[in-house]
């Protein structure tokens, strides 16, 4: 097939891809339906994509990956920078050249008897001042098909990297998933990305964690932007006046859920609504106007699917219910629909599990059973989501007001507060933690530090990512305001005192009043909080005023625990002594805040 481009560095690049992997076919990608639908035939004819409901779930495929490759393998990602230190203290490491040599061998003739496809993409919109091209290489139709939904695709892309040499590299080869030879691996200094023996998204769909977190953090500090792991939302007034805020959280702290809020119904009838811009990526440029603005790069999402329900999230149900690719969920043998615990209450009977298993659901779920895999995704694109932004494909993105952090934390953090200036800012998110829960296997209440939610995402050393976010801060003159957020404080019943979901838009609104100094609050030791009567409770069943104070106080007891443990964190940073002297001085000012 003719190659999309004449583009020198992309055609030697390939040239020298194709000499290693031996595919027997080339094909790119151009875009067209044409090919996606030739694809998606041959994929139903192999058996790697079975064909859901045409009539309730029109353009919907099924795929399963192989039991031992379900999600991220975070101890086999690597930041192969040239030393340690530019890697830093929190990502694995290995020489490039060693880690080259060792690719170069899994890589040798991994794509004989097999199909490559080339596919080039940008993250954010053709065009956009925030755009960036890559071109991933893959050996799987499910990542074409996926990356297809994810980013924007096509033969436009190549047009619009002309001849230029700026491009992202990225090398898939799915060999034969064996996890003891898994690899996902970036060369941040040369701009390339490798995975090896996965087919699971978060590995293998090269523009999202690899790229567009990993890769464009180490840019995005070279070039003075950020690349940030949050959701990105607009709250519209009832004046129509639309407000922004970016959010960054630890997994399963409801991001997806957020990012889709659906207002109270006193709120709805007063006309506020929430868009959604993005779900889990942004990138944040400094504008013209001295604002910072915000893209979602992604064109899709790929989100949990358990948990995914009318109640905790109908805007992400419906923009599954076409042109969706669903991965180790259950399939419903009845009518060759999709189900995932909590769905509904109604498991089906004639079950195929993930694993492609035939059994009864209720039976197998009343014997300890999951249906679909606790990780089991949808990948549907952004525009079937019913609360997507009008922004959403605008190339100069959003202004953003606000920058929300937020962790899950039983007793430490009250539900929100925020920060007296940039600096204490970047302090707060650098401290952010989640504290683990029953629900997972290990101790109850274990305080696991996830900065900025970046800790398995950031392309270089932390430490210096702490730097460029002070840099940045003095970037802009319109610095958004930032604040802390935790839904998860606990009652002695170690029940949830905050209802969340819809209702933390009440919150919001609190974050968004502040980000414009329409309200004013109480200084405290942590910063900046909310009197109790300013947070609008009406309607809300058991909350009172006097919820609302056990919701907003500060045990300064706990914070000088939890002093302990984030010097415990920091000293991480010792080793290559990164640790920007800004937050050493956030610290000791905190510290001596608690002791007054
Ligand atoms: C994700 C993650 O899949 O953060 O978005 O793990
Ligand atoms: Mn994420």
């Amino acid at each position: 097939m003719a190659a999309l481009t004449q583009n020198k560095a992309v055609l030697t690049w390939l040239d020298e891809q194709v000499k290693m992997l031996q595919p027997d076919e080339i094909v790119w990608i151009d875009g067209s339906e044409e090919l996606y639908d030739k694809l998606r035939k041959e994929a139903l004819s192999t058996g790697e994509m079975t064909l859901l409901n045409q009539e309730k779930l029109p353009g919907c495929l099924l795929h399963r990956t192989a039991p031992n490759d379900v999600a991220r393998v975070e101890d086999r990602t690597f930041i192969c920078a040239p030393t340690r230190k530019e890697a830093g203290p929190t990502n694995n490491w290995m020489d490039p050249k060693e880690m080259y040599a060792k690719l170069k061998g899994l890589y040798t003739g991994a794509m004989k008897g097999r199909t490559m496809y080339v596919i080039p993409y940008s993250m954010s919109v053709v065009g956009s001042p925030f755009a960036k091209i890559g071109i991933e290489i893959t050996d799987s139709i499910y990542v074409v098909l996926n990356m297809a939904i994810m980013t924007r695709v096509g033969k436009n892309v190549m047009d619009a990297l002309g001849d230029s040499p700026d491009f992202i590299k990225g090398i898939h080869a799915k060999k034969d998933v064996n996890p003891e030879d898994r690899y996902i691996v970036q060369f941040p200094q040369d701009n390339t990305i490798c995975s090896v023996n996965s087919a699971y998204g978060g590995n293998v769909l090269l523009g999202k964690k690899c790229f567009a977190l990993r890769i464009a953090s180490y840019l995005g500090r070279n070039e003075g932007w950020m690349a940030e792991h949050m959701l990105i939302l607009g709250i519209e007034n009832p004046n129509g006046e639309i407000r922004y805020l970016t959010a960054a959280f630890p997994s399963a702290c409801g991001k997806t859920n957020l990012a889709m809020l659906i207002p109270p119904e006193g709120y709805k009838a007063k006309g506020y609504k929430v868009w959604c811009v993005g779900d889990d990526i942004a990138w944040l440029r400094v504008g013209p106007d001295g604002r910072l603005w915000a893209v979602n790069p992604e064109n899709g999402f790929f989100g949990v699917a358990p948990g995914t329900n009318e109640g905790s999230n109908p805007n992400a149900l419906a923009a599954t219910r076409k042109g969706t690719i669903f991965t180790n969920v259950a399939l419903n043998l009845d009518d060759n629909t999709v189900w995932w615990e909590k769905l509904d209450k109604n498991p089906p009977v004639n079950a195929l599990e993930w694993k492609g298993e035939k059994v009864n659901g209720p039976e197998y779920i009343a014997n300890g059973g999951k249906l679909a895999h606790p990780n089991s995704r949808f990948t549907a694109p952004a525009v079937n989501c019913p609360c997507i932004s009008s922004e959403f494909n605008n190339p100069q993105g959003v202004p953003i007001s606000a920058i929300v952090f937020g962790g899950r934390r039983a007793k430490t953090a009250p539900l929100v507060y925020q920060s007296f200036d940039w600096n204490h800012g970047v302090f707060v998110g650098s401290i952010m933690a989640s504290e683990t829960t029953a629900a997972a296997a290990g101790a109850v209440g274990v305080v696991r530090r996830d900065p900025m939610a970046m800790l398995p995402f950031c392309g270089y050393n932390m430490g210096d990512y702490f730097g460029h976010w002070i840099e940045m801060g003095k970037k802009i003159p319109h610095q958004p305001k930032i604040f802390n957020v935790n839904w998860f404080r606990t009652d002695d019943e170690g029940n949830f005192i905050w209802p969340g979901f819809g209702d933390n838009l009440r919150v919001l609104e609190w974050i968004m009043k502040r980000a414009f100094d329409e309200i004013d609050a109480v200084e405290t030791e942590i910063g900046y909080m909310p009197k109790p009567e300013d947070i609008n409770i009406e309607g809300l069943d058991g909350i009172t005023l006097d919820t609302m104070k056990g919701l907003l106080s500060v045990d300064k007891e706990l914070w000088k625990e939890d002093v302990k443990s984030i010097k415990e964190f920091y000293s991480k940073f010792d080793e290559f002594d990164t640790l920007p002297a800004e937050l050493k001085k956030e610290l000791a000012d905190f510290e001596a805040r608690l002791a007054k």
